[in-house]
């Protein structure tokens, strides 16, 4: 699988245009990195190149991708608000009815009663707006930034100890090779703190640095380039919303001389190294109706100015330490030993030999970490289905999202990964649908509250999309019920009072207006109402999805509602509760029914599995508390089979290690790795889709430690592949930091360090032998143990020690 530039003599022979030597871990002086992906060659300067071999860097709100030409170097860059469609287009409404359509939603329901299950299109054809022509013309799509190039004329084709590499704990990646005798090394990292991306391009010979820079934009908007002491500014707008953007490069050489070129260009001649400062902007605000905010030159020159000011030292200092407060805090040791093979071969190579296995296991583990850090930083929009890298114009699925699992997919590992605070541009999202999420509601349900449907942008997307697949109400509970789950990691009572609550309080009162009550057994339920995408029939009334996601959050509301003291909103959505259809059923083979009638057909193999939301992200089944429907659900993904996009896979992880099966989870986890796993460890859809990296980290997170029980169950899911190691820093609801040692399979020690005390009550079969809890100094802590449970009280901030009996 493994492209290989040729080296030497044939290459020459072929013409080829760059041939790279690569560098063996000794001669480039590097040991075996356990959080490092490294190649020996670049990144063919392609699309596919692109997505299957650059490396990542972002600070959230920009992302940039290295290809490592070694003549032309490619940095590849974007800023997640840049994006076509919205309000510059003409007649854009938010996916709303361009006229009203009396009667349109009753008539479906009278329909759907007296027919039982319709087709989801006539459902569309009745609710769904009108399609957009060119198809997304309104909706728009995520864009490519553009690229910075940089042309190397000084530098041979063939060059020796090529490595390209990303140091996913240090938030750095780099380029190095040998030519002429010179090491020349290229450094690049994405500064959350100065909010630009930085290189730094060198070489081991005084004044062996010389390049021409520039900035090259895709077609489709207008563009100017300048080029003033050193800074290179290229603007314009959008063709399709006049959005305007910028982008500056600043070019800050050390020896050599510096030009700024008629063309916007700037080239740096016989320079020591080179600083490059570059910094994005567009005009772009999260505010509804508008979206548009002030035109981004001013902040834009201030921010590059000021990074450009601090120095490279600096800033990478100011970066590496931001980056390591939040990569630093979990620990995951599964015996992995990296061997000496580029990451491509690592990956290749998967399933051959264990101990590099499990090296590849961690380092994709804490990738799915890094590339949320990289992506999804306060203050700036969400992780959207690449992140936030993207090369296209017209990217898959608009590179947008889609809210019925995807999004949501993103931020699974947020808590439990002790990376919290990255969910708020989740948060802020989630609660910027609401305003244009009221006029959904009102217009095409005539229900208060708020709606939206499977996949927005970032202009308030609130309508049902142009696709029968697609009508999907329930999203903005789903999306309600993770800001609920921040508050039971964090016991944060502000963001409870101030945004979750809110946002969940407005979602029921949709669903209040929505939810009807079924003439056959007097429940209530969703209607219309599918499971996500899937066939052959029906948009019907109460699929087993709908009415899990809805007892999510009528539970979690009335819960909520308890806590800040809104008694009357409890006992609303505990009188819903009391009527409302759970979802549940076990069908005629045995399976979890995925619809409100007995009608699974065992051969589905759909990537969705919707009717399990109960397993996972849900709670109403588990092998602990519901042992027949935990059956059921293993019954309905058996069926569904192994198979699936990446993300799909990643779900199956997660479903597996909720219902306890850690060898199914990790062997979930390896077809992941095998066969939708791309070179730079991207998840593959395919095409590159960023959610399954992200759901898979929560995977194997799940595998170790779950806590949505009320207990914290401890290596509930270990597969025999992981039958040592040790993890730290992981996080279970009530803001309570864990960390586990096992040897053989079986709990050694865990370490708990309480947050805001109160009573723990933590589960392992090593605790059926007997233990020991003692605080971190040793002093001895009461406890009762009752079988495989261990209960105690902790104080705030406290640090206590398990240990299982004979360990
Ligand atoms: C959902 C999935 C597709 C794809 C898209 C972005 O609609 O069904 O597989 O992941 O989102």
């Amino acid at each position: 699988m493994k492209k290989r530039l040729l080296a030497g003599p044939i290459a020459l022979a072929l013409g080829a245009a760059l041939t790279v030597v690569p560098a063996t871990q000794a001669q480039a002086g590097h040991a075996a990195q356990p959080y490092t992906l490294w190649y020996d060659e670049p990144a063919p300067d392609s699309n596919e190149g692109w997505e299957t071999r650059s490396l990542p860097i972002g600070n959230g709100a920009m992302g940039a991708t290295v290809f490592g030409g070694v003549q032309a170097e490619r940095l590849q860059f974007n800023d997640k608000t840049l994006w076509t469609g919205g309000p510059g287009v003409s007649d854009y409404n938010y996916g709303n009815w361009d006229a009203p359509r009396p009667g349109a939603l009753e008539a479906i329901r009278e329909r759907i009663w007296k027919e039982g299950g319709i087709s989801p299109n006539d459902v569309l054809a009745a609710l769904g707006h009108k399609s957009d022509t060119p198809r997304h013309r309104r909706f728009g799509a995520y864009q490519s930034f553009g690229d910075v190039r940089l042309a190397f004329p000084g530098l041979p084709a063939q060059v020796a100890d090529y490595r390209r590499e990303l140091d996913i704990s240090r938030g750095v990646a780099g380029v190095s090779f040998t030519a002429g005798g010179v090491r020349h090394t290229r450094e690049y990292f994405a500064s959350a703190p100065a909010g630009v991306v930085v290189a730094r391009v060198a070489a081991d010979r005084p004044g062996g640095v010389t390049f021409t820079a520039r900035i090259a934009v895709p077609a489709n908007r207008s563009a100017t380039a300048a080029a003033t002491e050193g800074r290179i500014t290229v603007k314009g707008a959008l063709s399709s919303n006049a959005m305007a953007y910028e982008a500056q490069l600043q070019v800050l050489n050390q020896g050599g001389t510096r030009t700024d070129n008629s063309d916007g260009t700037v080239t740096v001649t016989g320079a020591d190294s080179v600083v490059l400062i570059l910094g994005t902007g567009t005009d772009y605000a999260p505010d509804y109706p508008t979206y548009k905010g002030e035109d981004p030159h001013a902040k834009l020159t201030a921010r590059v100015d000021a990074a450009a000011a601090g120095g490279y030292a600096k800033l990478l200092s100011a970066h590496r330490a931001d980056h390591a407060a939040l990569f630093d805090r979990v620990r995951l040791d599964l015996g992995g030993s990296l061997p000496a093979v580029p990451t491509d071969d690592l990956l290749a190579r998967y399933g051959t030999a264990p101990a590099a296995d499990r090296a590849l296991e961690q380092l994709f583990y804490q990738y799915g970490r890094y590339l949320l850090i990289a992506s999804s930083r306060p203050g700036s929009l969400p992780a959207n289905l690449q992140g936030v890298w993207n090369v296209l114009e017209a990217p898959p699925w608009q590179s947008d999202y889609h809210l019925n699992i995807n999004l949501q997919m993103n931020y699974w590992p947020a808590e439990m990964t002790n990376l919290a605070e990255l969910a708020e541009p989740l948060h802020a999202y989630v609660d910027g649908l609401r305003e244009p999420g009221r006029v959904t509601a009102k217009q095409m349900f005539g229900a208060d509250g708020w709606v939206a449907h499977h996949a927005s942008n970032i202009f308030g997307h609130t309508g049902a999309w142009d696709h029968p697949a697609y009508f999907f109400p329930e999203s903005g509970a789903w999306l309600s019920l993770q800001l609920y789950d921040h508050y039971r990691f964090t016991l944060d009572k502000q963001f409870l009072k101030r945004t979750a609550y809110p946002v969940m309080k407005e979602t029921a009162e949709f669903w209040h207006d929505f939810l009807q009550t079924d003439p056959r057994d007097g429940r209530l339920v969703a209607i219309p109402s599918r499971s996500p995408e899937i066939g052959p029939t029906t948009a019907g009334a109460g699929a087993a999805m709908s009415q899990q996601i809805l007892w999510h959050l009528f539970t979690d509301l009335r819960e909520a509602a308890e806590l800040v003291g809104d008694r009357k909103q409890a006992a609303a959505a505990g009188d819903v509760l009391a009527k409302l259809d759970p979802g549940l059923r076990v069908g005629r083979w045995g399976q979890l029914q995925e619809w409100k009638e007995d009608i699974d057909d065992p051969a589905e193999t759909h990537r969705h599995v919707s009717h399990l939301f109960s397993v996972h992200p849900g709670r109403q089944v588990s092998p602990r508390t519901t042992p027949e429907l935990a059956e059921a659900a293993k019954v309905s993904l058996n069926a569904r089979t192994d198979a699936g996009t990446g993300w799909s896979k990643a779900w199956k992880i997660n479903f597996w290690a909720r219902l306890l099966d850690g060898d199914r989870a990790h062997k979930l986890l390896s077809d992941q790795l095998q066969t939708s796993t791309l070179a730079n460890l991207w998840d593959t859809h395919p095409p590159f889709q960023i959610d399954g990296n992200f759901g898979a980290t929560s995977g194997m997170t799940e595998m170790l430690l779950q806590s949505h029980l009320g207990v914290i169950d401890l290596l509930p899911a270990l597969p025999a592949a992981w039958a040592d190691g040790r993890v730290s820093g992981l996080r279970a609801r009530g803001a309570h930091t864990v960390g586990l040692a096992w040897t053989s399979g079986r709990l050694s020690e865990a370490r708990l360090t309480a947050g805001d005390g109160g009573t723990v009550k933590l589960r392992s079969d090593a605790f059926r032998g007997g233990v020991r809890v003692t605080t971190d100094r040793g002093r001895p802590v009461a406890y009762t143990a009752d079988g495989d449970t261990v209960t105690f009280r902790t104080r705030p901030g406290g640090d206590y020690r398990i240990v299982p009996a004979g360990r």
